[in-house]
């Protein structure tokens, strides 16, 4: 595969885990431009070789199915040659000299032996027709490389709409990974996850990496994954695997991270505390009603 772009998908949200995502592409000597899917119309500066990415026509489609935003990645299937990641992803190696040796669809997530965030009635009702081992080819929505275009918009719109998969492709409510995976699948398009045989990587998922001495398991240079996405684990619980991350952001923009943490812990302090009183009353009343 001959990397052409890196994709990514970002708002003013998620501006400070671009930032260090993008800082670490290009520490790993990756120039390769940075195309950027507004999550939605907050956007924000971008740095030198990037730019924002929007195909008008997939973006108003999705509008008017009120489509979930992360579904706007769709955009990638109408593309060749690129990496995408998520902004809570931090590069520890070239993607591009990574991928050379690939071809067709390659993931590298744990979502083989952790299927069930994937997977939908439809997602395996087509798995069904053609395979028992399907959970070589289900994929992290959030981390993924293809060196070929897939479908162009017309076919992307029918396929989606099509009465047995438009529950995961367009009305799924939380989030992109049925839909993408039954797309990707459904282009018959060969997907490859270097973590499995004979690849072997080690584990992209931050989550898999609990002490201090994480970097162990990349004793081996070639084993060595060339991500860590923090998919679906807090970047926020001082986990030392977290430093790769932080290492990236300045003094100022560090304080920035820690302050917005501050109000997402109290915020969720203050919800816990309202709950518990609630549980408590309820708990009350319904002592007073057996009585
Ligand atoms: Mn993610």
């Amino acid at each position: 595969m001959h990397l052409e772009k890196i994709v990514t998908l970002a708002n003013q949200n998620t501006r400070l885990r671009f930032i260090a995502m993008e800082r670490s592409l290009r520490a790993t000597g990756c120039n390769l431009p940075l195309w950027v899917i507004p999550y939605d119309e907050k956007k924000f500066d971008l740095p030198v070789n990037a730019h924002w990415w929007e195909l008008e026509n997939v973006l108003h489609w999705l509008e008017v199915h009120h489509a979930h935003r992360m579904m706007r990645k769709y955009q990638c299937l109408l593309e060749s040659n690129y990496q995408f990641v998520d902004s809570d992803v931090i590069f520890l190696k070239n993607p591009e000299r990574e991928l050379t040796s690939f071809s067709g669809f390659i993931t590298s997530c744990g979502h083989w032996h952790n299927p069930e965030h994937v997977i939908t009635k439809e997602v395996l009702t087509f798995f069904d027709k053609s395979t028992t081992t399907w959970q070589q080819k289900i994929f992290n929505a959030g981390q993924f490389a293809c060196d070929k275009r897939l479908y162009n918009f017309d076919e992307l719109k029918q396929i989606a709409e099509q009465p047995e998969y438009k529950a995961s492709c367009i009305s799924f409510r939380f989030h992109d990974q049925p839909g993408l995976n039954l797309l990707v699948n459904l282009s018959g398009i060969s997907v490859t996850n270097i973590t499995l045989q004979p690849y072997c990587m080690e584990s992209t998922w931050a989550g898999d990496y609990t002490d201090e001495d994480y970097s162990r398991f990349w004793k081996n240079e070639s084993k060595k994954p060339y991500i860590i996405h923090w998919a679906g684990c807090s970047m926020s619980t001082n986990r030392p695997i977290d430093k790769l991350f932080l290492g990236y952001l300045t003094k100022q923009e560090r304080e920035e991270w820690n302050k917005k943490l501050a109000v997402i812990t109290a915020t969720r302090n203050t919800f816990q505390s309202k709950l518990k009183t609630r549980l408590r009353k309820m708990k009350a009343a319904v002592k007073l009603a057996v009585r």
